[in-house]
């Protein structure tokens, strides 16, 4: 997979160089390109943002300097790749959720835009959903929240995608069990225990050291069923 990333804070993403993500690319699993949008303005003070139309307050990131920085990286994209998926974080975006990590992770290539003040014009989506130099565009919000900018979405974002690529996951931590996967059906997963037996008074649960598998698996099953009834009600509805 091929992840390009245009920011004015493109040090901003230097944790990808880390962790799992960071094996990815050492593996040759991943290549991640980082772009300063500020190389694609067009004056002497390299402007990216300007007042908003109507009034208010913040400033607006500028179509031209987007629509250009983004041209760019198209251009210089490997041709022999489909037409790269344009992912804009925001507020006002679909849900990001595991599916959607899912999707991610089924593109060769992804172009993410996190922009900063109040955001980028948004005559910026509106051509690119048009254009068939993209193979679409998805807004995407991590949630009920707002940033300062979409950055720190936008290293979300790759991490949940990144680690469902095949065989970026050692064969220690399965994608399978886990909470959201499929075949769990959006539940969350049961709580875990590891050595020592006993801690502070507190057991481990005795089916979990007994060693018989089915009994474990069906405990495992309503351990993560009674935790989503508690605490995420909304995945059962
Ligand atoms: C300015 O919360 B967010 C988010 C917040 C933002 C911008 C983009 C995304 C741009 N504030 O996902």
């Amino acid at each position: 997979m091929r992840i390009d990333v245009i920011s004015i804070f493109p040090d901003y993403m230097q944790p990808l160089k880390l962790s799992l993500v960071g094996k990815a690319l050492e593996r040759g699993q991943l290549e991640v390109h980082l772009h300063d949008l500020r190389e694609h303005a067009h004056d002497v003070h390299r402007t990216v943002d300007d007042s908003p139309y109507g009034g208010g307050p913040g400033m607006v990131m500028k179509a031209d300097v987007w629509g250009d920085a983004i041209d760019a990286v198209i251009a210089e994209g490997p041709h022999d790749l489909l037409a790269p998926l344009l992912v804009v974080p925001t507020p006002t975006g679909d849900v990001f959720t595991q599916a959607r990590a899912q999707e991610l992770s089924e593109y060769p290539w992804l172009i993410f835009c996190p922009s900063r003040y109040e955001g980028m014009d948004g005559r910026v989506v509106d051509f690119y959903r048009r254009s068939s130099d993209v193979a679409g565009v998805l807004e995407l919000s991590l949630g009920d929240y707002v940033l300062a900018g979409g950055e720190a979405a936008v290293l979300v974002m790759v991490e949940a995608a990144v680690r469902l690529l095949p065989g970026v996951l050692g064969n220690g931590e399965s994608v399978v069990d886990e909470s959201f996967a499929d075949g769990t059906e959006g539940m969350l997963a049961a709580p875990v225990y590891t050595r020592p037996p006993q801690w502070r008074g507190l057991d481990v649960p005795e089916v979990l050291l007994s060693g018989d598998h089915q009994r474990i698996a069906q405990w495992r099953r309503q351990a993560g069923l009674d935790l989503t009834r508690t605490r995420r009600p909304d995945l059962i509805d």
